[in-house]
């Protein structure tokens, strides 16, 4: 029976020498040392034992179980520190790995150029209004002394809704609207950018939505010599303080006289060249003194309160610019034109 025992612990210490994962230690520890292991089986045999022998016997069986049991229980802290080691080896993280870059937005040149444009008319005490992209067409047409039969009411040229209301076609009827809000009472300065919506096929210059940045100052003794100081001043802040500007007359509905502004071609500086078309000269917004059917319709005495209002279009202030040549690209969302404006 010792010899048995001995055979058993060489046995055991034998396969577990070969073992290499937790499952088969296991199997092993309950080959050896479970109910119906190896080691179990001798110690029933026991029984047959002299009274002499047994305490013998006993003795070697618990020798061979503690060695079984140590050896066993080396074994699983081995397996254990080398998984370990395994796991934070796949886990390992390189601190000094460059990381991601993370992509950062910016505004659109266009909200970019109105809110330059914005803080430019803040800055000589301007009011920004703002007033709804649908329109009745009281504020929008017959405020602004274009009467029901006048050409600018075209159906072919703007969005209509229903007979009386539409997109507006003009940022215009949000100064009609702040006229109302001032009942008449006192002079005021504001300036109202936001979208407009004309019927137009789109091309490198036309789009069917875009914005503008009307202004408009009454006050008693408002003068076209104010108008022109006040333009001159957005000019030169706007494109560069060795701009030129000019008046030449044109005609809107609701300004009377009304004029259209150029700035010098920062090209030629006035010679003539391709970029200005020869003239020396390139157009930039339309203004006027507020005609006096408008100031009336608007709540004001046009005998004792007079005004000055301008428009222009922020896509074409980018463009010039900033040398954008498609109106499109305002409204394609490509990031590739997008980013090139965007801070570093
Ligand atoms: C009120 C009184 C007067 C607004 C004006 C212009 C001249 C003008 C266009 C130029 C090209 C805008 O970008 S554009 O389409 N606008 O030239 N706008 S005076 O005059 C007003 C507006 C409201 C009550």
């Amino acid at each position: 029976m010792q010899e048995e025992l001995k055979a058993i612990q060489e046995e055991a210490l034998a396969t577990l020498e070969q073992i290499n994962d937790m499952k088969e230690l296991q199997a092993l520890k309950v080959a050896y040392l479970g109910k119906k292991g190896s080691l179990t089986q001798v110690l029933r045999g026991m029984g047959k034992l002299s009274p002499e022998e047994r305490p013998v016997v006993g003795e070697i069986v618990n020798q061979v179980r503690e060695a079984i049991t140590k050896a066993i229980d080396e074994k699983s802290d081995l397996l254990e520190k080398a998984a370990l080691e395994e796991k934070l080896k796949e886990e390992s993280i390189d601190v000094t790995l460059p990381g991601r870059p993370v992509k950062v937005g910016g505004p659109h040149l266009l909200t970019k150029v109105i809110e330059e444009i914005e803080d430019l008319f803040i800055g000589m005490g301007y009011e920004v209004r703002e007033g709804p992209e649908v329109e009745t067409d009281y504020f929008n047409f017959e405020a602004l002394n274009l009467p029901k039969n006048h050409p600018a009411r075209d159906m072919q040229d703007s969005f209509y809704i229903t007979n009386e209301l539409l997109l507006r076609t003009h940022t215009s009827p949000v100064q009609a609207r702040t006229m109302r809000e001032y009942k008449g009472e006192k002079g005021f300065k504001m300036i109202c950018p936001g979208k407009v919506y004309r019927r137009d096929t789109d091309d490198a210059t036309h789009s069917h939505q875009f914005t503008q940045i009307e202004g408009l100052y009454v006050d008693k003794d408002v003068k076209m010599s104010d108008l022109k100081g006040v333009l001159n001043i957005f000019a030169k802040k706007m494109f560069g303080e060795d701009r030129n500007i000019r008046l030449r007359p044109s005609f809107f509905p609701f300004t009377e006289p009304s004029v259209e502004m150029d700035i010098s071609c920062k090209v030629c500086h006035g010679e003539g060249c391709s970029v200005c078309k020869g003239t020396g000269w390139i157009e930039i917004l339309g203004a006027g003194m507020v005609h006096p059917n408008v100031l009336e319709m608007g709540g004001y005495d046009p005998k004792v309160y007079s005004g000055f209002a301008f428009g222009m279009g922020p896509e074409r202030i980018a463009m010039l610019k900033y040398g954008v040549s498609d109106i499109r690209q305002f409204y394609l969302n490509d990031n590739r034109f997008l980013k090139q404006f965007h801070q570093a």
